[in-house]
Formats: structure tokens, C-alpha cells, sequence
């Protein structure tokens, strides 16, 4: 019997990027686990990808090329073929089109593997080549991004790992012990020293649960909170004005804006109380070290760039940046920039042209409305049938009979029961790839340790194996993965180190910005324009809206998939149970529903059926669809994102799933 130990790294779109240690018995994947040694991951994962043997060897993985023989309006039904017959007719049709207008083929990815090799470094290179659409990432953390890169001047914010050094930690639209776990950790460990934790979310969370105090603000209504707490600094004088003089532009301006919001306004807009704000400022204000978890929660509203830069305001007017354990984190990404190689995707080779730019949060209207059409789609890492919003028509735009469609995927998802082909991708047992992180500050590496099961094959060679069929000659087609893991970062990382010990970490000032030195052009913090963006969809801003739809409904993760991925993983839907919409008893008598019933909420945009929990998790006025099901695993084939919209936020133009009303009856 012969055993060994591979180095890995999650791939999964969480904060966390977990160092990973693969142990294979006679080429077989008995055993996936945290590993020990890696500081954020110490030993432990979640539960999801404790079981990822059980996604990687799932009996529906798809391990041969498909081709599609109904329509697509049909049942789904596909034959195996070669790849060499694929890859031959994908080319063909996508050289035909690329021949008149290459920006009529639009690429679809997202985070589905977060790997610098498996996500664009091969692909963006060919979608260069073809002159083909880009793409708009924006699903999920743009709007954030964009707020906190205004502030800020890029996405950085403290350390993890600090947090465990906090005497009050505010989590602040997250829902940590599901979507951040060892974050979840460092803030446990305040917590047995004495640290007080608040949570600031519609939802009775499990986090909430454990926090000291739960705050559960009205959707969409954050950046008045934020606003409410600055009035409460000002009046007490909890400010450090000497930070804010030395590194901070546009205070006296927003000073005004926030002494229009006492805590009585405040309380009435964000449906708390006013000694809920009043208390939330004193614990803020006189706490230090102080430490804020945004996450990316509280910016799926319309105002959600704005609510960002109101929050990332505060750790600023309070001075609390000057100890490592205060301060803010809502993403680290922003530090990596420095160490990637901008050329990767060689942009080069676009020879001067600029594709349009297709957002693919209105995928939906996208592919029903865009003038050029969309002739062509590939999708890979993304599964948007389920996460895109506004299904309805994001369905009827993939069902376009003249809309030639490739997904690359590991299962049949939504997204691949309307493809042309679906070409079996490997998953991260079997390739190789390189990390970085949103939530820590370590590069990592993965290395494959099983070999690709059937026929799957990485993304990377999948691209590699289009191009040669594309007959596109540059030889940057023909680069290995260990070659492009050689080119993705700077010299300042080192293949050596990240090969023999897996991660290696970036140099980063523990407390960065105790002395300002913001990444904005003169290194001050910047609260310009920053300012309250009510929501598209409320009683306020609608109200002819919320008389027939009047209750807000939000879709967080649910804790035992990510995004969409695992639900068809049966040990993990099982904890889940089936498709949920959770509701407050006095909702629930209200409208004479019973709790375990089948219920539909709906709106003018579709009608999401699921069952009916009464919940104090569920506060009154808003409804929880725990996400992201599949389509077809729900009660009458349809998810949450049935009724979500596709308006975009104020910054980043993102979508805004959780601004969004609806009414709920008997399905
Ligand atoms: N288990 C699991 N982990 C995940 C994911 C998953 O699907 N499942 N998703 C991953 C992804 S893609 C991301 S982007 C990250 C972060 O993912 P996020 O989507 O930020 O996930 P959560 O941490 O659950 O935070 C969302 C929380 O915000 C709350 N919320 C909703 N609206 C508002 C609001 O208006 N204001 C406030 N204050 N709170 C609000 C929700 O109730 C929920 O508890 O997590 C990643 N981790
Ligand atoms: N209503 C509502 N909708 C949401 C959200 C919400 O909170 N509410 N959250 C939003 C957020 S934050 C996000 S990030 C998006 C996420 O949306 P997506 O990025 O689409 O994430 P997943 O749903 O997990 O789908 C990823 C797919 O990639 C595939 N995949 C994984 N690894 C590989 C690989 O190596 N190769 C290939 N070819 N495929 C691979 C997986 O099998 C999976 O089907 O959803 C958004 N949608
Ligand atoms: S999904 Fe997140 S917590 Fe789970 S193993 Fe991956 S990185 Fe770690
Ligand atoms: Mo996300």
C-alpha cells in the first residue's frame, strides 16, 4: 500500500483560503485536512470541504465531453462524445464569429475555483486573442471594493488575526462562523478575554448568536447607522482628532451630514432603537482596541458603496488604526496587487483593441437585449443560472436557441443543462495552482494530488487545447502550468518556498495605517461624497412597491453550501435540509401561514416556492432565502434569485440581491 501527503489550498470563494494537506492511498484521496502549521488555518476546515473526496469522486461528476441533442427548451438531454470532436466544432463555431466581431463571444467566470492558473491566466489569454467581450466581475464584492478603494485608496484593511487582540469586536454584516470560520476563530479567543462582540445583521445569525449583542438593523440601512454612530462621536467627543487632522480629507463635510442624524432618526430608519445607537457609539467610542469584521453582506443593497465608506469612516475618526487590533477588515486582497504579475493574461495580444465590457450581474438582460448579440457564451467557474440575478431571464436568455453555449464544470449544474457542450473540468485534487486570499495575507500553492479522474482536464489545458484548435500560434499557448505558476507573481514570492512549505506570507506592517499612509494619491483617508443611499426597494423609497410586496427579503449563504456549489453533495444537503424562507411568527399569524408549509414569495419579477420556517432567526418585516439552491433541487424548479433584481449598486455596479421586496402566501 503506498501513501502520501500533498500540500493544497482550498480553492472555495471564501475569505479564508485554508492551507489543505491531501492524503492519497494507493492513488485514491482518502483524507482531506486543515493544515496544522499554517497560522489562519491551524488544523481545521469547514465542514464542507472536510468532504471534498466526496465532490471530487461524486458519482454525477462529469468525466467525458457532452454534447447537447434536445433543445434547449427541453429536457436537458446530451450524448458523450470525443474530445477531439468538441473541440473541433467549439472552435469552428467560435472562429466563424470571432472572423466578423469578436466581442460577440463573452466569456462567464467567477470564483468557482479562486486559483490564479484555473481562473484566467490561460483563458483571459485566448479571450485576448479572439478579441472576445470582456467581462464585469461584479457579483459579488464590487460595490464594497469600490467603496473601500475610494476610502482607502485600495481593498486592504487589518489583519485576521488581530481580531484576537480586540477589546470589542462589531461583525458587521456577516454571518462569520458560516462564511469566515477562522475569522470566527480570532474572534473567539477576544471573546475569552474579555472582548465584547456585537453583531449588525438583519438575521439572527448563529454568529449572532454567540455575540454578546445583536443588532438587527433593516436591510439596506447601514450607512445611517454609520452615520448615527459619527453623531454620537461628535456629541461625546470620542475623536481622535489629531488622526483625523493628519489623515483624513472631507471630515468637516461629513461632519455635517452625520449632526443631521440623531440617534432617534437613525433608530426610526433602521428599525432599532435609539438606545440601540446610543449604546453601539459608547461601546465604539470608549473600547480600545476596537475592531470592525465588515463583510460583504451589508453591501448587496443599492447603497451598498456607500455604507462601506461610512463604516470604513469610523476606525479613522476614532484613531482606533493605531494598534494593530483595531482598525477594519472587509477584504485584504488589495495587498497582494503589488506582488502579481499584471501580464498573466498577456493583454497584448488584444493588439490595440477594447472589446466592450459586459457586466455579468445583467447576464439576464444581457444576453436577451445586447446590441450586438451575444453569440456565444463560455462558461467556467460559475454557475449562473443559480447566482445571477433576476433568473427568470438569465433562464429564457440561455434557452436562446441561436445562443451557442460551452460550461465548464465538474456536474450538471443550472448553468450546464443549457449548454451546447459541457466539458469535464478537474477539480482541485487534480491540478496544480497558486492562491491568494481575501480574508489573510499568505500566498499559497496547490499541488495536484490524484490525477485527473476520467477524462476531466484543468481549465488551463482546456484553454491550451481550444487554442491550438483556434490555430493560435503564439507560444504563450503552450505554457505549462508550472510555467504560468512561474510567471504569476513577482520575484518577491518564492516558487522554492511555496512548493517545500505551501504558503508563504507578505510582508505587511501589523498595524498599517497607525500612521495613515493610506494607498489614496496623498495618503489620506477620503470621506468626499460619502453619504446614506436608501434602498431601491422599501416602504421609504416605494412605497406604492411595498404595499403589495411588503416584506424585505435577504438570501445570505447557507452554511453548508458555498454560493451554489455542494448542494449536490447529499451529506451536505442533508444538514441543509431543502430550500427555506424563514420568517417571524407575527409575519407568519399575520398571514395565516403555518410553520413547515409550502409557501411562494413573489413579486412582479417571479415566484420562489420553498418551505416555510418560523423563525426567531427572522425579524418582522424581513424574510430570509437562505441560498443558493439549485434550480432544479427546489420544489417547483426554481431558487431565491427567482425574484431578486438587476438594478446595480451606487459604486461598482454590483448587484443588489438583498434589496428586494416581496409578498409571501400558501404556495
Ligand atoms: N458557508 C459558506 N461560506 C461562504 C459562502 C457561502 O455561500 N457559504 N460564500 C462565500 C462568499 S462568495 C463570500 S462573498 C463571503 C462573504 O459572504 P457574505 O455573503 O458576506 O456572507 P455572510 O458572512 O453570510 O454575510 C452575509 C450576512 O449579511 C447579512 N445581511 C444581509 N443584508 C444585510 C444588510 O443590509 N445589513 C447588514 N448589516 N447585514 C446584512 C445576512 O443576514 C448574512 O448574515 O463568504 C464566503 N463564504
Ligand atoms: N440571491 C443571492 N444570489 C447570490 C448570492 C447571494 O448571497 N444571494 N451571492 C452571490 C455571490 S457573493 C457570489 S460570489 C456568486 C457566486 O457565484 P458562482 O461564482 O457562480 O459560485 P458557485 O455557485 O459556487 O459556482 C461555481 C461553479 O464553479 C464550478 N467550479 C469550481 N471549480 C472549478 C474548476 O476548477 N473548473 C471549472 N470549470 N469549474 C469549477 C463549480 O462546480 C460551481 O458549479 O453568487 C452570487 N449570488
Ligand atoms: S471553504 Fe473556507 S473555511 Fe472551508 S476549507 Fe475552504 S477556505 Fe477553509
Ligand atoms: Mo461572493
Amino acid at each position: 500500500m503506498s501513501t502520501r501527503t500533498v500540500f493544497g489550498a482550498c480553492p472555495h470563494d471564501c475569505p479564508d483560503t485554508c492551507a489543505l494537506q491531501v492524503t492519497v492511498e494507493n492513488e485514491r484521496v482518502i483524507k482531506v485536512q486543515g493544515r496544522a502549521e499554517h497560522p489562519s488555518t491551524h488544523g481545521a476546515l469547514c465542514t464542507k470541504v472536510s468532504r471534498y473526496a466526496e465532490r471530487t469522486y461524486h458519482p454525477e461528476r462529469v468525466l467525458h465531453p457532452l454534447k447537447r441533442v434536445s433543445k434547449k427548451s427541453e429536457a436537458p438531454a446530451f450524448v458523450r462524445v470525443s474530445w477531439a470532436e468538441a473541440l473541433a466544432d467549439i472552435a469552428s463555431r467560435l472562429k466563424a464569429i470571432a472572423a466578423r466581431d469578436g466581442q460577440r463571444i463573452q466569456p462567464y467566470s467567477y470564483a468557482g475555483t479562486m486559483g490564479l492558473l484555473q481562473g484566467e491566466a490561460m483563458a483571459g489569454r485566448v479571450w485576448n486573442a479572439l478579441g472576445a467581450a470582456r467581462l464585469d466581475r461584479t457579483i459579488c464584492a464590487s460595490a464594497g471594493g469600490a467603496g473601500l478603494a475610494m476610502t482607502y485608496g485600495h481593498k486592504l484593511g487589518m489583519h485576521t488575526r488581530h481580531f484576537a487582540g480586540a477589546k470589542l469586536i462589531v461583525i458587521w454584516g456577516s454571518n462569520s462562523i458560516t462564511s469566515n470560520l477562522h475569522f470566527w476563530t480570532y474572534a473567539n479567543q477576544a471573546k475569552r478575554e474579555g472582548a465584547k462582540l456585537i453583531c449588525i445583521d438583519p438575521r439572527k445569525t448563529e454568529t449572532a448568536d454567540k455575540c454578546h449583542q445583536h443588532i438587527a438593523v433593516l436591510p439596506g440601512t447601514d450607512g445611517a447607522l454609520a452615520l448615527g454612530l459619527m453623531h454620537e462621536l461628535i456629541q461625546h467627543d470620542w475623536l481622535d482628532h489629531d488622526y483625523i487632522a493628519r489623515h483624513v480629507d472631507g471630515w468637516d463635510e461629513l461632519r455635517a451630514k452625520a449632526l443631521a442624524w440623531p440617534p432617534e432618526r437613525v433608530a426610526e430608519v433602521c428599525g432599532i432603537t435609539a438606545d440601540e445607537v446610543r449604546g453601539l457609539a459608547r461601546d465604539y467610542g470608549t473600547t480600545t482596541p476596537a475592531a470592525i469584521r465588515m463583510n460583504y453582506g451589508l453591501q448587496r443593497v443599492r447603497g451598498g458603496g456607500n455604507a462601506v465608506r461610512l463604516i470604513a469612516m469610523l476606525p479613522c475618526l476614532t484613531g482606533a488604526w493605531r494598534h494593530p487590533s483595531g482598525g477594519v477588515l472587509l477584504s485584504a486582497s488589495g495587498w497582494f496587487a503589488p506582488f502579481k504579475n499584471p501580464d498573466l493574461e498577456r493583454p497584448d495580444l488584444l493588439a490595440g483593441r477594447t472589446p466592450r465590457m459586459v457586466n455579468m450581474s445583467t447576464i439576464g438582460d444581457a444576453l436577451l437585449q445586447a446590441d450586438p448579440p451575444i453569440e456565444a457564451l463560455v462558461v467556467y467557474n460559475s454557475n449562473p443560472v443559480a447566482v445571477a440575478p433576476e433568473s427568470p431571464k438569465v433562464v429564457k436568455g440561455f434557452q436562446r436557441e441561436d445562443l451557442f453555449t460551452v460550461v465548464l464544470e465538474h456536474f450538471m449544474t443550472d448553468t450546464a443543462d443549457l449548454a451546447d457542450y459541457v466539458l469535464p473540468a478537474t477539480t482541485q485534487l487534480e491540478h496544480l495552482d497558486v492562491h491568494t486570499s481575501y480574508g489573510h495575507t499568505d500566498v499559497l500553492m496547490n499541488q495536484p494530488a490524484i490525477a485527473p479522474l476520467g477524462e476531466a482536464k484543468p481549465n488551463t489545458q482546456i484553454f491550451r487545447e481550444l487554442a491550438a484548435a483556434l490555430g493560435l500560434t503564439d507560444p504563450c499557448f503552450r505554457e505549462t502550468d508550472e510555467e504560468l505558476a512561474a510567471q504569476a507573481f513577482t520575484a518577491d514570492i518564492d516558487l522554492g518556498l511555496l512548493r517545500t512549505q505551501g504558503w508563504q506570507p507578505l510582508p505587511i506592517p501589523e498595524a498599517p495605517f497607525a500612521e495613515g499612509g493610506f494607498r489614496t494619491p496623498n495618503g489620506r483617508a477620503n470621506a468626499a461624497g460619502a453619504d446614506y443611499v436608501p434602498n431601491y426597494e422599501s416602504a421609504r423609497t416605494a412605497p406604492e412597491l411595498a404595499a403589495r410586496y411588503p416584506l424585505a427579503m435577504i438570501s445570505p449563504p447557507a452554511r453548508n453550501f458555498l454560493n451554489s456549489s455542494f448542494v449536490n453533495v447529499k451529506s451536505l444537503r442533508d444538514m441543509e435540509g431543502e430550500p427555506l424562507i424563514e420568517m417571524h411568527a407575527d409575519d407568519a399569524a399575520a398571514r395565516g401561514l403555518a410553520d413547515g408549509s409550502l409557501v411562494a414569495a413573489f413579486n412582479d419579477r417571479g415566484r420562489y416556492v420553498a418551505r416555510l420556517k418560523v423563525s426567531p432567526r427572522a425579524r418582522p418585516g424581513v424574510v430570509n432565502g437562505l441560498g443558493v439552491w439549485w434550480r432544479k433541487l427546489g420544489p417547483q424548479g426554481t431558487n431565491v434569485n427567482e425574484v431578486t433584481h438587476q438594478r446595480l449598486t451606487d459604486m461598482g455596479e454590483a448587484p443588489a440581491f438583498y434589496d428586494c421586496l416581496v409578498q409571501v402566501e400558501h404556495a
